[in-house]
């Protein structure tokens, strides 16, 4: 039986009701981005059309999912917001911060130990505010809300980016901020702009060795990491139809790297298998009655030019598997043509790890069809010239890969079965073979790869690829093999050729578990007490942000401006820092680290302009708070890409940090800095970045007029007294604004409640 099945209930009970309106007051047939949305208004029945990309909707999102690296900072703010309990399901996964070393077994167990302190918190918030809580081990939080909680046409939202993973089953699952999660956990609206709509047609079927993977891996490639900024990305056609649930997931997961707000497939045959198989015949029945507002009308998808703002489409049956990378998601290079590439990018040919796993691709099927391939290794006398690492999504699929003689399979090619947990995704891995910061190659079936993500050392060239291929290049050990043309040498010198890879969709037995890991929260949790203990280093109880004034904005220094790439890992690194996810002043010893300073493009490594000498940033910024000095960060296109982690903007905002102004944000991170009340700015024009020099002060000439839909006048002094002035637009509306002046969205809701 599913969880929840009565919140389900209602949502279809009202589905019809509120489609039918919406398809009456938009004047159109719908797609099914736009059903879920007009079904989840805040206000209940539809009664406008909303301009896409423009206006900001309110929405009332079913459920929930934070995970543990996220869920810190979302609860230590939910703990101000007053509320005896979460208005709406909620659940608590820890996944983030168990360290990938020797295999599972003493992994969890070192992780249960070092991170204690961190699990008890979660765990004990968790039973008093009626969260749902699993445990260290019981799995990668996507793949246990695709599991338990996804269903077609329900809305949630999630700490983290990937949250858009609950697609594959047919939902608006869209990644936060903490702070976002924090409004609807207090019962209170979750605004979104309306998204811009983007359908992907998939015509033709995925064979052979191409994978669901290489869909979103050639989507990636056309779209860039940018590319679906502010939209939904819309999966329909025969194509679509024909992909596993878990495959769909895949697709949905990697739209986070195009920036999409989320992606979607309509409910079909595969969906209902898999909520079937995943213990929920209520669920498949439930939507089963409403099964024709789960999908879009017939017109949108015979003539989708008219109702997507733009098409994309892909036939499958020419679809060749790719590797994307390294540094990045979106340089899609077929298999086959990475040799000639790499030699000409100087980029390692020797492949060193093959890592399987992550919320993107560990599901049973990902697991059968990468073992189906280890399998001939070990049939065909191939010795791997890599090491393999194995993330099983959850104990679920872990226990019935087991059963199922998968595990065994690897464990045969000597790989290390990691826990059911992040790992080396999040750069939790503890790399024994290398021993400085060496050049090397790795491959894996993650979603990203920037530099240093997964083993902090920037020379790691990291590319992305199906599980399958993963499973074929590293026993290859090479990364410009193509195992469709190639053969490989045996252990009796025979020239021996893999097979097609072959999955397994579902468990033939059914999935089994003993233990899943779950535990329900009390039902009464106001007597439970929440410790933190003042002297801890990895927890912090947050004191409110103060307002920034109209005076502080002036004289305001640069910290630093940004060359290229800013993504949330150069922001607010992950790895070794995880641990201070819970203490904001620790963790503030990160902030920008990893961004490349503009000037002398080195990282860490900016002017004080007080002293005229060189620091590290954080250092440097705690320079101007303590004198009283408020500070800018100035970057390029996409900056905040990644992550949703709202400590890269609660820690600029902690050390006092008044402003970003980019080129472009990335969706999560320009909610997360207006969230905290900074203020998030892009230029008008976008050459005005050229003139950004490192000894400038910014005036804020006109913020004591801030207001809706009206840009801002900055005046940036040079330290030759000369002068620029520089517009820059913004995008918040009337309660944001709201924010910024009463110092973050907290203390509104703060105020209100106390009321
Ligand atoms: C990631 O994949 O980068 C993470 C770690 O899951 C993040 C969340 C975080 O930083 O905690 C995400 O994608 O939102
Ligand atoms: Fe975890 Fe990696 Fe998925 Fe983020 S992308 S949730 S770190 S597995």
């Amino acid at each position: 039986m599913a969880f929840d099945i009565e919140m389900i209930k209602s949502v279809y009970t009202n589905m019809a009701k509120r489609v039918d309106g919406a398809r009456e007051v938009v004047g159109k047939p719908l797609t099914l981005s736009e059903k879920i949305l007009y079904s989840h208004l805040w206000d209940g029945e539809p009664s406008k059309a909303f301009k896409r990309g423009k206006d900001y909707v309110d929405f009332a999102p079913d459920r929930i999912a934070c995970q543990d690296a996220t869920a810190q900072m979302a609860l230590l703010q939910f703990m101000q917001a007053g509320k005896p309990k979460v208005a709406v399901p909620t659940t608590v996964h820890c996944d983030h911060l168990i360290q990938a070393k020797s295999g599972a077994a003493v992994d969890l167990k070192v992780a249960n130990k070092t991170s204690a302190e961190v699990f008890d918190f979660l765990e004990s918030v968790s039973n008093k505010y009626g969260i749902g809580f699993w445990k260290p081990g019981a799995g990668i939080i996507h793949q246990v809300v695709l599991e338990n909680y996804a269903f077609p046409g329900g809305m949630m939202i999630g700490t983290d980016s990937h949250t858009v993973n609950a697609g594959g089953l047919g939902m608006v699952a869209i990644g936060v901020g903490g702070a976002d999660a924090v409004d609807v956990m207090a019962g209170m609206a979750w605004e979104l702009k309306f998204p811009r709509l983007i359908g992907v047609k998939l015509t033709g079927n995925i064979s052979g060795w191409t994978s669901a993977k290489d869909v979103i891996l050639k989507v990636a490639g056309i779209l860039t990491v940018k590319g679906g900024t502010g939209a939904i990305i819309e999966y329909f056609g025969e194509g679509a139809k024909n992909l596993s649930c878990t495959g769909k997931g895949t697709i949905c997961n990697m739209g986070a790297e195009v920036g999409a707000t989320t992606s979607t497939f309509g409910y079909d045959d595969s969906m209902e298998r898999y909520l079937r198989a995943t213990d929920r015949n209520d669920v498949a029945d439930a939507a089963n009655m409403v099964r024709e507002y789960l999908t879009a009308d017939d017109e949108v998808y015979a003539n989708p030019g008219q109702y997507f703002d733009e098409l994309i489409e892909i036939d499958l049956n020419g679809l060749r598997p790719h590797l994307n990378g390294p540094f990045t998601p979106d340089l899609a290079t077929p298999v086959g043509k990475l040799g000639v590439k790499a030699k000409e990018n100087g980029w390692p040919i020797q492949v060193d790890w093959g890592l399987i796993g992550s919320c993107t691709n560990s599901s049973y099927e990902d697991l059968s069809r990468a073992a189906s391939i280890a399998k001939q290794a070990v049939t065909k006398k191939i010795r791997p010239k890599s090491d393999f690492g194995i993330n099983p999504g959850s104990e679920q699929i872990r226990y019935t890969a087991e059963r199922d003689g998968l595990l065994e399979t690897f464990e045969k090619l000597g790989a290390t079965v990691f826990t059911n947990a992040c790992g080396p995704c999040i750069g939790q891995w503890d790399r024994s073979d290398l021993k400085g910061d060496e050049k090397n190659t790795i491959v894996h079936s993650f979603n990203r790869n920037f530099s240093k993500r997964a083993d902090g050392n920037p020379n790691t060239h990291a590319f992305v690829g199906s599980p399958e291929m993963v499973a074929a290049i590293a026993i290859s050990g090479k990364l410009d093999f193509d195992p469709m043309h190639d053969t490989l040498i045996n252990e009796d010198g025979e020239e021996v050729k893999l097979d097609e890879p072959m999955g397994i969709e579902l468990p033939p037995l059914g999935f089994a578990v003993e233990d899943a890991g779950y535990l329900e929260p009390d039902e009464d949790g106001s007597g439970v007490e929440v410790k933190v203990s003042p002297t801890s280093e990895r927890l912090q109880l947050l004191n409110p942000f103060a307002p920034i004034s109209p005076e502080e904005l002036q004289g305001v220094k640069l910290l630093i401006k940004a060359f290229g790439k800013c993504t949330t890992d150069h922001i607010s690194m992950a790895g070794p820092w995880l641990r201070f996810r819970g203490h904001l002043d620790n963790i503030a010893n990160n902030t920008l680290i990893g961004a490349i300073n503009a000037f002398n493009k080195r990282t860490n490594l900016v002017k004080n302009q007080l002293t005229g000498g060189y620091g590290g940033v954080p250092d440097t910024q705690r320079a101007y708070k303590a004198a009283g000095i408020k500070s800018i960060v100035v970057g390029d296109h996409n900056y905040g890409e990644g992550s949703s982690r709202e400590h890269a903007a609660m820690q600029p905002r902690h050390l006092g940090v008044a402003a970003v102004l980019v080129k472009s944000f990335a969706r999560i991170h320009e909610t997360n800095l207006k969230k905290q009340g900074m203020l998030g700015l892009t230029f008008a024009n976008e050459s005005d970045y050229d003139k950004i020099q490192e000894d400038d002060t910014f005036n804020f000439i006109d913020i004591a007029d801030f207001a809706v839909g009206k840009p801002l006048t900055l005046e940036v002094v040079h330290a030759d007294g000369s002068k620029d002035t520089i517009i820059a637009n913004h995008t918040y509306n009337e309660s944001q604004i709201g924010w910024f002046k009463e110092g973050s969205a907290l203390n509104v809701i703060k105020r209100e409640n106390a009321v």
